[in-house]
């Protein structure tokens, strides 16, 4: 087979996170002109091409080499490699890329007091993660049937043929709206960018290399915060033991108030509300939270 001398990227063609995947991308400095199927894009800049299908069909294609690389839900991607086959292309998680957050979680009906998991023996639990729902009842040594379902897993209990499911959860609504109660975490989620274990070693391995620094910069400078505050000298150190973690603070004089400082940090993280009242409590006052657009160091 001749070798493609373009990357070529799948990503859903409409849902979650078709988006913020193209934002992302973007950010990369990796913009596409969009044909009329819409199947596939023609990368303008750099020599990157995008494939619109079902987030279902991603780790498939990638694992086919008919993509290079793939942006997925981490569920999608460990769904199939626990259910491909030894035969097929081992794939690798190369990035997360923060966004299209939920969590795989067992859910039981309301009204069943459940305390822990060894109450699953024996129940029916409904699902369309068999591979990762049958991989963690192994791990915790629980014989329990899995109905494979396509869609719709939440009804299954009212409908009797479940007594638990086994889905993907956000804010939980969907849940509650089914009268049912969150019971295990199987699996943290969010979008990541797939690969095979494997780069191409030809120019397409290049292009890869050059996206994950691109992509390494923008994920820190999207996370990264700008904590701007006033402090006295005497709840300077305090104030300081409460930072969220990143480089040592800058100090400067607050003109007129020789007692004042004003803090100034790059935190690496989300500062929380929480964080604010705490480091509030600390002694700071004047405080802000400012995103960072770009960074270089
Ligand atoms: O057509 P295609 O097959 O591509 O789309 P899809 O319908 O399979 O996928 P889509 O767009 O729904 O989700 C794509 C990916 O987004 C998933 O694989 C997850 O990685 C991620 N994601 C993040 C979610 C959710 N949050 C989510 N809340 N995927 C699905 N849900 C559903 C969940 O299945 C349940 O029905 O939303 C409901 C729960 O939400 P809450 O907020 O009520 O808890
Ligand atoms: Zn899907």
């Amino acid at each position: 087979m001749k070798t493609r001398d373009r990357l070529r990227i799948a990503m859903q063609k409409s849902g979650r996170l078709t988006e913020p995947a193209l934002e992302l991308l973007g950010r990369c400095g990796l913009t596409f002109r969009q044909s009329r199927d819409k199947l596939f894009c023609f990368g303008e800049g750099e020599p990157v091409d995008l494939l619109l299908v079902r987030d279902d069909d991603i780790p498939g294609l990638i694992a086919q080499g008919v993509c290079d690389l793939g942006i997925v839900g981490r569920n999608v991607l460990d769904e199939f490699s626990l259910t491909a086959g030894r035969d097929a292309e081992p794939l690798n998680e190369w990035r997360p890329l923060g966004f299209g957050r939920c969590r795989l979680s067992i859910a039981v009906p309301q009204e069943l007091d459940y305390q822990q998991a060894r109450q699953l023996a024996g129940k029916r639990i409904a699902t369309s993660y068999p591979g990762l729902l049958g991989e963690w009842l192994r791990t915790h040594g629980i014989d329990a049937g899995v109905v494979t379902l396509a869609g719709s897993v939440e009804i299954a209990p009212k409908l009797g043929t479940a007594d638990a499911i086994c889905d993907l959860v956000q804010s939980g609504g969907t849940l509650v709206a089914n009268q049912l109660r969150e019971a295990e975490v199987l699996l943290e989620s969010e979008a990541v960018l797939a690969g095979p274990a494997v780069l191409p070693a030809d120019e397409r391995g290049d292009m890869v290399e050059l996206l994950l620094k691109r992509l390494d910069g923008v994920i820190q400078v999207r996370e990264s915060r700008l904590l701007l505050l006033q402090t006295s000298r005497h709840t300077l150190d305090a104030v300081t033991r409460l930072l969220p973690g990143g480089p040592q603070p800058t100090l400067l004089a607050v003109a007129g108030q020789p007692d004042q400082l004003m803090l100034q940090a790059l935190c690496a993280g989300e500062v929380s509300w929480r964080q604010l009242e705490e480091i509030k409590k600390a002694g700071a006052r004047e405080m802000f939270v400012l995103p960072v657009e770009k960074m270089l160091a």
